[in-house]
């Protein structure tokens, strides 16, 4: 059968009125072979107009996707019980050769992966509806968008795409080959209760050769809302062909206190520490994912998106007032994987509300002490449950599409090591920065065990589509033209004490976000240290003043800023072993800096005769060289 007879034959008129609009051959060709692939029933194409919109809406609330919670706007879906997350495991490049990639990176044959997926997604989508939306990765008329075609049989992705996602239905128009657009196949599967069935059969492959990533029986967004991770892996690599950078970065504006001026800075953290929250601190750009151009010597960033998906966990009035408020009025919200009872969503670290003691979540029905096979007790909603929100709308978002980044955050999860807020001696110590970003698994109590710490370079491990020496040598190398890179800082909110209590409150992070602000402009000092510029204390009593309108001691200082030199130490080791083993080639200067931050810290414990040095003892400490090359 000819390509338009295949779409005649599943198309209404409406769709494909829709589709043959755009003159795009090589997206028909796609389409045709995504229905005699997958046989749907029927094919929807949305263009995002806002009666296509609405109408995904209203199919994912009739298909049983989705269900209406009291407030207007506002849904929920669950995932299975058994898809709350992520699956690295499944997730898999394509790469002809099988493992021209290197062992690091998940991959398999080319040709091997294309033929189980084939098998897999035969006939997946008898009985049911495609639905055929566009999106563009980044804001429409600027050199940042990227086309995306996403093919799926659930209404909830493509609603939850049409939150998060621009539309992109105007860039299809007459492109003439598929190397013009990303490709995004998926389908839930087989689902029972409304969640996918066939877990053992989850995979998402992604094709590098051909921009196309299929996505098959999970529902979690973050296996399925390809515009997301999958497309991120897919831009990573095109931004290491093209000289830019595709990063797991939010972007915020940071109003300076005299107004006037807004700086905005991005950062990167793994999962879970804390990087939505920090993102609406101040005004918000995006929370999550960030395209990073260079252009006449200046640095720009555009959100690749336009809402969040955020970890619902812990969003209450105190910690995350903006977030909170999102939840809380009316307004489209899609909750996953949260308590319902009485059509009202309850999560974890809600705040002071009551949780009703029996409802509905992602284990099904669920009521107070009830425990999973393995005797554990099943918590109200999730660790992982999630809010998907639009942007517009945000109190606090700032709509400015393309903003000149002058700083970069490197964040993770510590217990004992690095101290709150640091910036780096330059560019490329700020990349290192970068390269040895540590997460301990969020279970870890007092002084996690270091066998558990995950060196998660640029909070991106999971995501680098090329080698990753190749990905690091190109952050190395993309500030050497530039006059002034933007600075780069590491912040850990997650230090304790000896009795695992943490040394900072939730909101002290806005302390450190002002003071970066602050630093970047010039308006506060700073004293060199071994591992990179510190806070003076008078400047932070300053801002815990005015930014939280508390007290802050010399001795909080003393114990949040102390330089721990064995911990900082074995640090390095496991950052050194992490990259000696890598099997790509890992840029010099990175073991550069591991050697000079490993020399100077060992100097300093022999200078200062203590494991564990006061902050204030660096009074007169100067920058160190070693640190500041080459740029
Ligand atoms: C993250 O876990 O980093 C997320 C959510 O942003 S996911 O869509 O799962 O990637
Ligand atoms: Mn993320």
């Amino acid at each position: 059968m000819s390509v338009d007879r295949i779409l005649e034959s599943k198309l209404g008129p409406g769709s494909l009125r829709k589709l043959l609009a755009l003159n795009n051959t090589p997206l028909n060709e796609i389409i045709a072979d995504a229905i005699i692939k997958f046989q749907p029933d029927s094919v929807f194409v949305s263009t995002g107009s806002p009666e296509d919109l609405d109408r995904v809406r209203e199919q994912a609330i009739k298909r049983g996707e989705e269900k209406r919670l009291v407030l207007p706007g506002h849904t929920i879906h669950y995932d299975g019980y058994e898809d709350q997350g992520r699956d690295p495991v499944n997730t898999k490049f394509l790469a002809s050769g099988g493992t021209s990639l290197g062992p690091a990176l998940n991959s398999v044959d080319r040709q091997e992966g294309l033929d189980e997926i084939d098998r897999i997604m035969n006939g997946i989508m008898r009985g049911k509806e495609m639905i055929v939306s566009f999106y563009s990765l980044g804001p429409l008329g600027t050199e940042f968008a990227i086309p995306c075609l996403q093919i799926t049989d659930s209404y909830y992705v493509a609603h939850s795409e049409d939150i998060l996602y621009r539309s992109g239905y105007g860039l299809f128009k007459n492109q003439r080959g598929k190397e013009e657009f990303f490709a995004f196949l998926h389908s839930a599967g087989a689902t029972e209760n409304g969640v996918s069935r066939d877990i053992d059969l989850r995979r998402m492959f992604i094709d590098l050769e051909n921009n196309v990533v299929y996505s098959v029986n999970t529902q979690y967004a973050g296996n399925t809302v390809a515009a997301k991770k999958l497309a991120h892996r897919l831009a990573i690599r095109k931004a290491a062909e093209e000289d830019w950078l595709s990063e797991h970065f939010f972007v915020s504006a940071v109003p300076s206190y005299e107004g006037g001026k807004i700086t905005y800075i991005a950062g990167a953290f793994p999962s879970w520490c804390g990087k939505t929250s920090t993102s609406m601190l101040f005004n918000i750009v995006g929370d999550d994912l960030a395209h990073v151009r260079k252009k006449d010597g200046k640095v720009y960033a555009a959100n690749v998106e336009k809402g969040i998906f955020g970890v619902i966990k812990d969003v209450n009035p105190e910690d995350d007032p903006y977030c909170h408020e999102l939840l809380v009025r009316p307004g489209e919200v899609i909750f996953s994987n949260v308590l319902e009872a009485d059509g009202r969503p309850y999560w974890q670290g809600m705040g002071k509300v009551d949780i009703p003691s029996e409802g509905y979540n992602h284990s099904g029905l669920w009521s107070q002490g009830k425990k999973d096979d393995n005797g554990k007790s099943i918590p109200v909603s999730h660790d992982n449950a999630r809010f998907c929100v639009a942007l517009e709308g945000v109190e606090n978002y700032d709509s400015t599409q393309v903003v000149e980044l002058e700083g970069i955050v490197y964040g993770g999860r510590s217990s004992k090591r690095p101290v709150p807020v640091s910036q780096s001696y330059g560019w490329v110590h700020g990349v290192f920065y970068g390269a040895s970003i540590e997460s301990e698994p969020t279970a870890a109590t007092v002084g996690g065990s270091s066998a558990k710490v995950i060196i998660n370079p640029m909070a991106n491990t999971e995501f680098v589509s090329i080698p990753i020496g190749k990905y690091l040598e190109k952050h190395v190398q993309f500030a050497t033209e530039l006059k002034e890179p933007p600075r780069i800082f590491y912040v850990n909110y997650f230090l304790r004490d000896e009795a695992g209590e943490f040394l900072n409150t939730k909101m002290d992070k806005k302390v450190w976000i002002r003071w970066i602000e602050r630093r970047i402009n010039g308006e506060v000092g700073a004293y060199a240290t071994p591992t990179g510029f510190i806070p003076g204390y008078e400047d932070l009593a300053e801002l815990f003043k005015r930014e939280l309108g508390a007290s802050y001691s010399q001795d909080q200082y003393e114990l949040q800023f102390v330089m721990r030199v064995p911990e900082l130490l074995e640090k390095l080791e496991i950052v050194e072993k992490f990259y000696q083993e890598e099997t790509s080639v890992i840029p010099k200067e990175i073991f550069e800096m591991i050697n000079a931050q490993r020399g100077l810290l060992l100097k300093a414990q022999k200078t200062y005769g203590n494991n564990h040095i006061s902050p204030f003892k660096f009074e007169n400490y100067g920058v160190p060289e070693s640190l500041t090359q080459p740029f």
